[in-house]
């Protein structure tokens, strides 16, 4: 039995990876902070229903001696390396937090691989903000990067991390750049989450508007579930490369909005409000990926289409304030 070792793997797509890395009867261990071990309710509520499949190990990313010591017990096969402070605005108000939490703990992770599983395949989530004010369009794989935030940066640096223990050590590590995936699992901080979520509390008269900041930002977005399994294929290959995964298709925030209100019969323009604190200080403007590589060379293709994304959030939230969840 093949063993999978996952930090993050309380949220979305550590959630998703888990479920999906069972159903391949893999033995699935999870990197979990102390403090969410102690509040399962609401720090793991979306591996509510597979946590008695899992080994959850408490740990944390800012503590080398902890990741080093669960690796070297777990002797994992594969490690995804997903955890991270995740959320670009934040990035903005917490530079030196996100650089140290999101650089140190890629490398933490790199070095403890090297040292006590240097068999173990490994997995970094890189991301399309690597791209940030983008200087092509589409993104692919020899794009150059322009990082346009404190997150972006970590990410510019995990990557290179990797790479480079891939090229110094033999280790076989490899970075997925993700582009935006989304899903009824995705923390409220982000956009489509919170737009779903209004758009079930404004219909349900819970809410009477939404703020929001740059409307017109574009970006390409598909869903969590897909995306898990990229990160898988990419762990699969022969060799060690790193990928550009999305759909090659590009939405606005506004279009979201709008498909989003129209789902439940109302008209976005109707419980808009535009909020100037909303818009960050160095936006990224536009983000589309060429999976050509992905589609090739995994075999790999994003099955569920943006409307239906959208449609499943609002109705996932719909129910979720009809159960009084939220
Ligand atoms: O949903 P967002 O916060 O996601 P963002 O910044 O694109 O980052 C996400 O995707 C990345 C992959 O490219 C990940 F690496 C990253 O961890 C994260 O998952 O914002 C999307 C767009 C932005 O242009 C933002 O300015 O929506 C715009 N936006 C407009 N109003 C807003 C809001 N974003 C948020 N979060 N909240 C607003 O009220």
């Amino acid at each position: 039995m093949k063993k999978a070792l996952i930090t993050g793997i309380s949220g979305q797509d550590g959630s998703y990876l888990a479920e999906f890395l069972l159903k391949k009867n893999y033995q699935v261990h999870g990197i979990i902070r102390r403090v969410a071990l102690e509040d399962e309710t609401h720090r793991l509520w979306r591996l509510r229903k597979i946590k008695k499949d899992l080994n959850l190990h408490s740990g944390s990313l800012e503590s080398f001696p902890s990741l080093a010591k669960i690796i070297n017990q777990v002797q994992p096969d594969e490690i995804y390396h997903l955890a991270a402070q995740s959320y670009v605005s934040n990035s903005f108000e917490d530079e030196f937090s996100t650089l140290n939490t999101n650089i140190n703990g890629t490398h933490f992770m790199l070095a403890s691989t090297k040292e006590f599983a240097p068999q173990s395949k490994f997995y970094f989530a890189g991301s399309s903000e690597m791209f940030g004010k983008t200087v092509e369009t589409p993104q692919n794989e020899t794009t150059k990067f322009y990082p346009r935030s404190a997150y972006g940066i970590s990410k510019v640096t995990g990557f290179e991390l990797t790479r480079n223990y891939r090229e110094a050590y033999n280790t076989f590590a490899t970075t997925g750049i993700l582009f935006n995936h989304e899903s009824p699992r995705r923390g409220f901080e982000f956009v489509t989450r919170k737009i779903s979520l209004a758009v079930a509390r404004i219909k349900n008269n819970l809410q009477k508007e939404i703020s929001l900041g740059n409307i017109k930002a574009k970006r390409d977005w598909g869903h969590a579930k897909d995306y898990v399994e990229a990160m898988w294929l990419m762990l699969q290959q022969q060799k060690p490369l790193d990928y550009v995964i999305g759909t090659g298709e590009q939405h606005t925030v506004e279009e979201f909005l709008s498909i989003a209100f129209q789902h439940v019969g109302l008209n976005f323009k109707d419980y808009l409000k535009i909020d100037k604190n909303l818009f960050r200080p160095a936006e990224v403007e536009t983000l589309l990926a060429d999976p050509i590589n992905s589609k090739k060379k995994l075999g790999w293709k994003p099955k569920i289409k943006f409307e239906e994304l959208v449609v499943e959030m609002v109705e996932s939230d719909l129910r979720n304030v009809k159960d009084k969840t939220y």
